[in-house]
């Protein structure tokens, strides 16, 4: 089969894609392309998750997905299987989303890509499309991929191979893969031309064609920018705290400058991406790790700030008279964002944690999931709200936003919030008598 044929059979959605692992990449890219028309077929080695998959139920919280995994379940446009042979055999298009996660040492884990790859070079795949999407350390593609493929494979190089990073952000991955436009590192210009028309096929905004090590490069350092621009912002509310000034009133100033765009300090910086992304762009492969100050202190700072906001607890209650190790402290979230199921590098775990370490009695609130992180759950916020001596907001869901400020200083007594991401007005706060207290506002404690 000849280029023109599968470009042939990308459009008339004929080619059959094959989809490796099936988590929060995986599972909305497959159903994409299965609902665009196309026959997906999902390849995960977890059994317990294909059996959750196939009983149409969504594995985590993603808008949209527990419907669409239905419809393309019943249409017949999806079916799953963990023999990786069969699938690769059956497909025109492999599109890989293992994970790429880092060690202990935060250190580039490659394990999941080089297995999935070294299995796929002993199949034959011969006039296949392969398309990695997992991010990657630099010159992944290069020196472990295409080395793998190269050194193993039976029949030669006579497949097509392109790098496609994802782009999707959680919790409204199935809306941004269709409007976040797509970047592809293209080993040869067939393989990029191929890539491109398979994407277009999903895809309504602008696909950029450029080499593997942009690619590679450019996915982990958007993500970087986004931490270190965090960062920034924590760095500058960690300094409002010193000055005694209210970091969201100095941001709002700044930001009516044309040029000046400083985002939201936070109790931290979690998820699947951001906190290892920046280690993957400093080890690259094959080659000695790249010192870069301004990363690494980035990570440290938002690092720190999970228990520089335990620091916060510690002072506001003292401030009430109240002994830190004899407190109940009700935590409003534990995912990493707002309106979001993943607690993956959550800020939370960090500030329960340490929280539990000082004694603290920790009740935990969080509509999107069921994480509590060794505090003890509740399931009536008031009640929770009653029943403790401070109120912690780490994550900013809709329905915190909804709660009643007045109602909140009228059943507990004093009433003490500390409010990490700036959800409630912190002027009618104190106005009704509310001590208020969040990262990048000081006024109520001392500062040492
Ligand atoms: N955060 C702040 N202050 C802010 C913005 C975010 O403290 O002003 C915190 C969040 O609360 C969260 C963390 O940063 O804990 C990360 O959240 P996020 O919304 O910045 O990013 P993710 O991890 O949900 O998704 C990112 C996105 N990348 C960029 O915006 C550059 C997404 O587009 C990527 O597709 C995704 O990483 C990914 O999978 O790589």
């Amino acid at each position: 089969m000849s280029k023109e044929s599968l470009l042939k059979q990308i459009d008339n959605y004929d080619a059959k894609i094959c989809v490796i692992g099936l988590g929060h990449v995986g599972l909305p890219t497959a159903l994409t392309f299965s609902k665009a028309g196309f026959n997906v077929i999902g390849h995960d080695i977890n059994n317990n998750l294909l059996k959750i998959i196939n009983s149409k139920k969504s594995p985590f919280k993603e808008v949209g997905l527990e419907e669409l995994l239905r419809t393309c379940l019943e249409n017949n446009k999806f079916t799953t299987s963990n023999n990786l042979q069969d699938c690769i055999s059956s497909a025109d298009i492999v599109i890989i989303c293992v994970a790429t996660p880092i060690t202990k040492e935060s250190k580039p884990n490659l394990s999941e890509l080089q297995e999935v790859c070294k299995q796929m070079s002993t199949f034959s795949l011969e006039n296949k499309l392969i398309i990695i999407e997992s991010s990657i350390p630099p010159f992944t593609f290069e020196k472990l991929v295409l080395s793998i493929f190269h050194k193993d494979l039976k029949t030669g190089f006579d497949f097509w191979i392109a790098y496609a990073p994802e782009r999707l952000s959680p919790g409204n991955a199935l809306s941004e893969i269709k409007t976040t436009s797509r970047v592809i590192g293209q080993q040869d210009q067939n393989a990029g031309t191929l890539a491109k028309s398979l994407y277009k096929k999903i895809i309504s905004s602008e696909i950029v064609l450029t080499s593997p090590i942009i690619a590679e490069t450019s996915k982990l350092v958007e993500n970087t920018f986004r931490d270190v621009s965090i960062a920034f912002a924590n760095e500058i509310a960690l300094l409002c705290e010193k000055y005694g000034i209210d970091v969201s009133e100095l941001i709002k100033i700044c930001n009516s400058h044309p040029r000046v765009n400083i985002i939201k300090p936070g109790p931290g910086v979690g998820g699947p991406c951001l906190p290892k992304d920046p280690y993957l762009l400093l080890n690259p492969q094959g080659l000695a790790p790249i010192t870069s100050a301004l990363i690494s202190n980035s990570r440290k700072t938002n690092d720190g700030m999970p228990l520089h906001v335990v620091n916060i607890v510690e002072k506001a209650l003292k401030n009430n008279k109240l002994k830190i190790s004899k407190s109940t402290v009700l935590i409003l979230g534990t995912s990493y964002k707002a309106n979001v199921s993943e607690t993956r590098f959550s800020p939370a775990k960090k500030i329960i944690s340490e929280l539990i370490t000082k004694g603290v009695k920790v009740l935990v609130f969080d509509p999107h999931t069921d994480e509590s992180f060794g505090g003890e759950k509740i399931s009536n916020v008031w009640e929770g709200i009653s029943s403790s001596d401070a109120l912690l907001l780490v994550t900013d869901h809709t329905e915190f936003k909804k709660l009643d400020l007045v109602k909140i200083s009228n059943i507990m007594k004093p009433s003490i919030l500390i409010d990490t991401r700036r959800i409630f007005d912190r002027k009618q706060a104190e106005q009704i008598g509310i001590h208020y207290f969040s990262v990048g506002y000081s006024k109520n404690y001392e500062i040492t």
